[in-house]
């Protein structure tokens, strides 16, 4: 039996059959040996082609009866998850794009659990993936294979919140809505917001330096984050909460579980603004953006972008929206100003619009007039993502680009797959960041094969990032070269190798195969 489970996990991988891979009697013999030991060995993948090379590593072990017992002891029963269920929803990433094989999720309450369960699973040499929310977007948080799910979710807790200078110790398991509630209470904000508030963790956010809504504003996390309790593979507690710059962010669980952050929150100030605008051309989205910097400067608290495309998504796959604007045109602009004093800042805001009607640059537009109205602006522009999830199949793909490029590759993709799919263009225009979405009646490999690499190549060449602010998980691993030299990955892996000898932490992820070969 063991012999038998080796063999698998050795090969170790089954393919959807809309994946379209070719080589169908592995594909069979997989399958059927999974199925024969009642064991799930395998993961399910819809995406990035050279994510289908990946292989279990033999160097790491299976969990047996004892591992189980051991955890039973230092967490007791009822957080060690073995029921099918939980772990069917623990496996499977947001998008249902990913899906690994854990046999166990385990919910430490503290940093001590963690460290427990660290340090045994580093002697054991056991594989982990630690997991906030799990609401990232590149297959990062679920695991590839069996390794054990390490969920932080229990880990809630505000620890200290100083009213004077607005900082907020906190566990890493914090939902981040609850945190933004927290504030409220005390007049203060969180320095991000993103869709996915309601479920994603702090933890979560600072582990892949999430960016969002309001970066154009508050900076990144680097900016932020203070300070962070975390564990290393061997167990050891790294306490650095509250002392240092945040300096290990963008790890995405491969160099260590988060267990607490700090972070210095802006006070809550009373005026928002919101305005929806259209406008005809890519050009004038740009000259709208310089002219927001310039005339909004110290107010300006996003600047969001989607084409068209994307609103007749949202449009038709979400209840209950509409457009604000009476005539559709090619693109629309979210712009949201937030001050302290409303008579000032809103007169700004229809100035500027004023001024950019005039100038041709905008077509239509319309500021809220109150909060829901506000709201429903957002809910066009943070709602793409959800409407994308109900459309049959999507690729995604997360950019950074100078401002200038960033609509000359929806454009050059468009040409290039004809009537083969549906792309849209969005993000934070603000912050030179698209998301460009591909959706498709199913998954395809010849639609992937003329999607990538042609997308990365083309980021490459105007020298972007491949990765703006979801991570790189296991989706983008082996694309790293796309946007970091080869010297910076061997340096990224040679820090891995320090904090992460057996490499237990999420493996797969993060850094290409290559980065570990002799
Ligand atoms: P998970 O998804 O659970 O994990 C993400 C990664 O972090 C994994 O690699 C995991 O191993 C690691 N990790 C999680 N917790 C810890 C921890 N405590 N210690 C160490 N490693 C950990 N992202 C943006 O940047 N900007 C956006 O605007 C944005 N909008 C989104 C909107 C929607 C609707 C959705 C579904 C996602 C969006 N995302 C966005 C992506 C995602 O929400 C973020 O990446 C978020 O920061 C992930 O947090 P999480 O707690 O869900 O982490
Ligand atoms: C957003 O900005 C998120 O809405 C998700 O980062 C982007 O769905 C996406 O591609
Ligand atoms: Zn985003």
């Amino acid at each position: 039996m063991e012999s038998f489970a080796n063999r698998y996990e050795s090969k170790g991988k089954t393919f959807e059959p809309n994946a379209g891979h070719n080589n169908n009697t592995e594909l069979l013999d997989h399958r059927s040996l999974g199925r024969n030991l009642g064991m799930m060995q395998q993961y399910k993948f819809f995406g990035s082609a050279s994510f289908s090379q990946i292989q279990r590593s033999p160097l790491f072990s299976s969990l047996n009866s004892e591992d189980v017992s051991y955890f039973k002891e230092i967490l007791g029963d009822k957080n060690v998850i073995e029921d099918e269920e939980r772990l069917e929803t623990a496996n499977t990433d947001w998008m249902h794009k990913y899906k690994g094989s854990s046999k166990l999720m385990l919910l430490p309450k503290n940093t001590e659990e963690v460290s427990q369960i660290l340090k045994y699973c580093d002697s054991r040499s056991l594989a982990v993936v630690p997991q906030g929310g799990n609401t990232g977007l590149v297959g990062g948080s679920v695991p590839v294979f069996d390794e054990v799910i390490i969920n932080l979710s229990l880990m809630n807790k505000v620890l200290a919140f100083d009213e004077v200078s607005g900082i907020l110790v906190c566990e890493a398991g914090c939902i981040l809505e609850n945190l933004a509630t927290f504030l409220d209470t005390k007049g203060f904000i969180m320095p991000l917001d993103l869709g996915a508030k309601g479920s994603c963790h702090i933890g979560g956010n600072v582990s892949t330096n999430a960016g969002g809504l309001r970066l154009i504003r508050y900076g990144s996390l680097h900016g932020t984050v203070l300070g962070v309790e975390a564990v290393t593979a061997n167990g050891n507690v790294l306490d650095m909460l509250g002392t240092l710059r945040k300096d290990n962010t963008g790890s995405e669980g491969s160099l260590g579980i988060v267990t607490k952050v700090s972070i210095l929150t802006p006070p809550k100030l009373s005026s928002v603004n919101v305005a929806f605008i259209a406008c005809n051309d890519y050009l004038s989205c740009q000259k709208i953006l310089v002219e927001a910097k310039k005339n909004l400067g110290e107010i300006l608290s996003a600047f969001e972008f989607l084409d068209n495309s994307s609103m007749d998504l949202v449009l038709n796959h979400l209840d209950g929206v509409r457009n604000p604007i009476s005539s559709s045109d090619n693109f629309y602009i979210l712009i949201e100003t937030t001050g302290s004093d409303e008579t000032h800042d809103r007169e700004k805001l229809e100035a500027f619009l004023l001024k950019s009607l005039e100038k041709g640059l905008v077509s239509d537009g319309v500021i809220a007039q109150d909060i829901n109205q506000a709201s429903s602006f957002w809910r066009l522009r943070e709602g793409i993502t959800e409407a994308l999830q109900k459309t049959g199949a999507f690729y995604k793909y997360d950019l950074s680009l100078p401002v200038e490029e960033i609509y000359n590759l929806v454009n050059d993709l468009r040409e290039r797959l004809g009537d083969l799919a549906n792309v849209m263009g969005y993000g934070h225009l603000g912050d030179g960041n698209l998301h460009l979405n591909i959706s498709i009646a199913e998954y395809n490999e010849k639609v992937l094969g003329l999607i990538e690499p042609f997308v990365y190549e083309w980021t490459s060449k105007h020298r972007g990032s491949i990765s703006a602010e979801h991570g790189l998980g296991v989706m983008k691993a082996e694309e790293i070269f796309y946007s970091k030299s080869p010297e910076t990955v061997a340096l990224m892996a040679s820090i891995k190798k320090l904090l992460d000898p057996k490499g237990i932490l999420n493996p797969y992820k993060v850094l290409p195969h290559s980065a570990f070969s002799p």
